[in-house]
């Protein structure tokens, strides 16, 4: 196998060891956050500005802070819809490489112009975003060869749920992770592999609230990276507002339900069936639909830390066994490069 599956596949290992390091050096980790800030700002650029959306849902939604993620490149670009001169911030770049030109830019354009703290989010210790940060939130063991961005991302998400989280739920929500992402890669990935391998499908929808917004977004990028397939994003009931024109029998939604707003969602969901559309549903219980296929995590799944993981990997693998299918080498995915320099 290549690269990018056994990076896929190294994940329970890698979280494994990450919430190790994490717990052995929480105090050092995460010694900023002793400090009060008006207000955190997530940024990175591709799948790390994805993980910028979700990362700061959850902190907000989590920790009661205000936080917003944001493009690298908004923030020196249009700094005057983001940055306000008063406010104190808690400003954290993120980038596996730690070498992404607007990334590396963000963070000198707020360290020269702005109040508060930067914060390196990355998985090479060496970078230059790991040396210029005032701190770092360093993941070696996620490390990768694969262009396209796997563990470094879930990794990098698991370090910042670690931030957000109380130490006693970190202990609950977060320590069963590397065993159940393991399971369910043992159970689900033939479910996974024998969808991507459908030629019924040729437009594909992801759809998220709240956290999960920036997981479907990710989904839907690893999608297009990989296998080149047409892929949009969207929050649930933002879809009826138009772009389910396009629903027709060729289309899957991928859906990443919630807890808090399944009802909601289940009936988007139903009314794209009845539109003609398949579901490719992962959540905690059953939509109980027609042309569904559905990956379901039970009680776990209604904790959306741990849900946010579960999900990625699985639509990680989607695009991976998609490009497969398409007979193209997801290490090599075209046009791509592992850092974008400009
Ligand atoms: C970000 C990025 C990825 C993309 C590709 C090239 O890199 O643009 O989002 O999928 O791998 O790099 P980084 O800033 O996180 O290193």
């Amino acid at each position: 196998m290549d690269w990018t599956y056994r990076e896929i596949h190294r994940q329970p290992q890698t979280f494994r060891e990450t919430l190790h390091a994490l717990n052995a050096e929480k105090n050092r980790f995460f010694s900023f956050l002793e400090e009060s800030f008006d207000e955190f700002i997530f940024t990175g650029c591709g799948t790390s500005y994805n993980l910028s959306l979700t990362a700061a849902h959850l902190w907000q939604s989590i920790a009661y802070i205000p936080a917003r993620g944001v493009p690298a490149s908004e923030v020196f670009l249009f700094p005057q819809g983001i940055l306000l001169p008063a406010r104190r911030y808690l400003f954290f770049a993120i980038s596996r490489s730690g070498e992404t030109t607007e990334t590396v830019k963000a963070l000198e354009f707020f360290a020269s112009s702005c109040t508060g703290k930067t914060v390196g989010v990355t998985c090479e210790p060496h970078s230059t975003l790991a040396q210029r940060a005032e701190s770092a939130l360093v993941f070696p063991s996620a490390h990768e060869e694969s262009v396209v961005m796997t563990q470094s991302f879930s990794t990098m998400l698991l370090g910042l749920l670690f931030g957000a989280l109380t130490s006693q739920k970190r202990e609950a929500i977060l320590s069963p992770l590397p065993e159940m992402v393991e399971r369910s890669l043992l159970h689900e990935e033939k479910t996974v592999q024998d969808l991507a391998s459908s030629s019924h499908f040729h437009k594909f929808i992801f759809l998220g609230n709240g956290p999960y917004y920036g997981i479907a977004w990710e989904g839907s990028l690893k999608l297009k990276e990989m296998s080149l397939a047409p892929t949009e994003t969207f929050h649930f009931l933002e879809f009826r507002h138009g772009p389910k024109s396009i629903v027709d029998e060729h289309t899957l939604i991928v859906a990443l339900t919630s807890s808090s707003a399944f009802s909601y969602e289940k009936e988007v969901l139903q009314e794209m069936v009845g539109l003609g559309a398949s579901i490719f549903h992962l959540g905690a219980q059953s939509l109980s639909l027609p042309r569904t296929t559905e990956i379901l995590f039970g009680e776990a799944g209604k904790e959306d830390p741990l849900r946010l993981i579960l999900d990625v990997v699985f639509l990680q693998l989607l695009g991976y066994f998609r490009a497969k299918h398409q007979g193209l080498n997801p290490d090599e995915p075209r046009h791509l490069t592992k850092v974008v320099k400009l």
